[in-house]
């Protein structure tokens, strides 16, 4: 009997805990637009914009997905006539109250060793960790051609 209402409070004890931590966690990044390129190899490229509604400013620091061997934080640049991709090892900063755009010829995910070559409209779901701010699942559909922006108010 006693033990039986230890354990009852315990659950609740634990219960309340996980609220509370829930509601101290920040919630201020958000993805849009996200959308992965097809490719022939075994890569795919994801593009998305990041928007940090916070105060302070945040990074992106690591991605990683089920369906990819590896997801690497890539800035593709222009050298002369060549452009070539950079792996970011020190992450991408996200600036309070403003936005980062992951795009063609700029910053993108490189999804390396995908399970299956990425077949337009497939999703693939895709975890974003960021330094401050709660991890982010976001599920980017495979498109040849970037999606239209919406319009925010
Ligand atoms: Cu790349």
């Amino acid at each position: 009997m006693f033990y039986q209402k230890t354990v009852k409070y315990f659950l609740i004890f634990s219960f309340l805990s996980f609220l509370l931590f829930s509601i101290s966690l920040k919630a201020e990044i958000s993805v849009d637009n996200e959308w992965a390129r097809v490719t022939p190899s075994g890569a795919g490229s994801v593009y998305m914009k990041i928007i940090n509604t916070g105060n302070s400013d945040d990074k992106l620091i690591s991605a990683s997905s089920d369906e990819a061997g590896m997801v690497m934080i890539h800035r593709s640049i222009r050298e002369g006539n060549i452009s070539k991709m950079i792996h970011i090892h020190d992450g991408i900063t996200i600036p309070s109250n403003s936005s980062v755009d992951l795009k063609p010829g700029d910053y993108h995910l490189m999804l390396m060793n995908l399970d299956k070559n990425l077949s337009l409209g497939d999703k693939i779901s895709v975890v974003l960790n960021f330094e401050k701010n709660d991890s982010l699942e976001i599920i980017p559909v495979a498109k040849l051609r970037p999606p239209k922006m919406h319009t925010h108010k």
